[in-house]
């Protein structure tokens, strides 16, 4: 049966120049610093975010844990949305881990936090309180249909954090995705943000990769976070040689997953029983059912049946990404059998 899995891009494979560069990559012992591949993956990244420094490390969950760990000590707070992927689907790692509390506000539709909201949650210096020390923004944000925060909206921030005396890390997981749609280089997204982590493993295709990017002080400090939670990869070359080709050759055609994702979601939207949340900024098409004849639980399994994979993130809310491997004739494919199945 032919298969559309739209379930993540974090489901792409590596395209055939990875794999060569992959077999081919120079390696070292990384914990000793001796990798040349990991040390060129971690330059290239640094230039590209206009950082000074960058760490390898094995997924955007530890970048995450590595950052927010290196920004906070035990007991001290992050301001995060209540929609973030680090507060809903990390498995309470600041606090499980670092014993960091984490302060949610709600997101907005557009994924930002309202500035409001923000300087609210800020602790005045009191015993009672925890220290608020950092702000977490995600861009592109994911459970808010991959939508894309400005370099506006990023620039607020920052003058508020400023302000505050706050640092602020930045969940870029997608952060290409965010510069492609805007049409702007990635730095304009990074300008006065103190840490960045970027996945090299979703839309870009590696196999296995995040990049945490920062000062040169923050990224020594989360390479010796990087060690207590056990992220040292040793010859880990071989996975940054597919990062490197990532970094090249994968991001400008992230626009093609985007235009796919507008034809998924104007052509599910005009299915009857199907009501698309809104046009996507990026590659991720969010989707509600409305009609009797089936339960919104049977939708995953139905459309499974039918070879188009995607995933339930709440209830009767469903999201489809498009990504490196999925073509537009797949996407013609999977709008015949979602209208078949509608129908049915
Ligand atoms: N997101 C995954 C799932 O965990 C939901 C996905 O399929 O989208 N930040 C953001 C914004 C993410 O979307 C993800 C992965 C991560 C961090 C974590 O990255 P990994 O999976 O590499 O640990």
């Amino acid at each position: 049966m032919r298969i559309v899995d739209l379930r993540s891009d974090t489901v792409t494979l590596p395209s055939p120049a990875m794999r060569k560069a992959m077999a081919e990559a120079e390696l070292g012992d990384d914990v000793f610093g001796e990798d040349p591949t990991v040390n060129r993956l971690q330059e290239r990244s640094a230039e590209r975010m206009g950082t000074e420094a960058a760490l390898f490390v094995p997924s955007g969950t530890m970048a995450n844990l590595v950052s927010v760990l290196t920004h906070c000590r035990r007991g001290e707070e992050v301001i995060l949305g209540n929609q973030a992927h680090m507060f809903r689907y990390e498995a309470g790692s600041m606090a499980a881990v670092g014993s960091i509390h984490p302060h949610t506000i709600p997101n907005q539709p557009d994924g930002t936090l309202a500035l409001s909201d923000i300087r609210s949650a800020v602790r005045p210096g009191d015993v009672h309180f925890p220290r608020t020390r950092l702000i977490l923004l995600e861009n592109t944000h994911n459970r808010c249909g991959g939508a894309v925060l400005s370099v506006e909206y990023t620039a607020s921030v920052v003058q508020l954090a400023r302000e505050k005396e706050l640092c602020i890390h930045l969940d870029g997981a997608r952060i290409f995705n965010a510069a492609v749609s805007l049409g702007v280089d990635v730095k304009d997204l990074m300008r006065g943000i103190d840490s960045v982590c970027f996945c090299l493993s979703k839309g870009l295709a590696a196999p296995v990769g995040s990049v945490i990017c920062g000062s040169r002080d923050f990224i020594a400090e989360a390479r010796r976070n990087r060690k207590v939670v056990g992220g040292g990869m040793r010859q880990a070359g071989i996975l940054a040689a597919a990062g490197l080709v990532a970094m090249e050759e994968m991001v400008d055609r992230l626009a093609e997953d985007h235009a796919n994702a507008r034809k998924l979601a104007e052509g599910l939207g005009n299915i009857t029983g199907l009501v698309v949340e809104a046009r996507p900024a990026t590659n991720m098409v969010y989707l509600r059912l409305n009609m009797q004849r089936f339960p919104a639980t049977e939708l995953v399994g139905r459309m499974k049946d039918r070879g188009i994979l995607f995933l339930t993130v709440g209830e009767n809310r469903f999201r489809l990404v498009t990504h490196y491997g999925i073509t537009d004739a797949d996407i013609d494919y999977t709008l015949t059998q979602f209208f078949d199945c509608m129908r049915e």
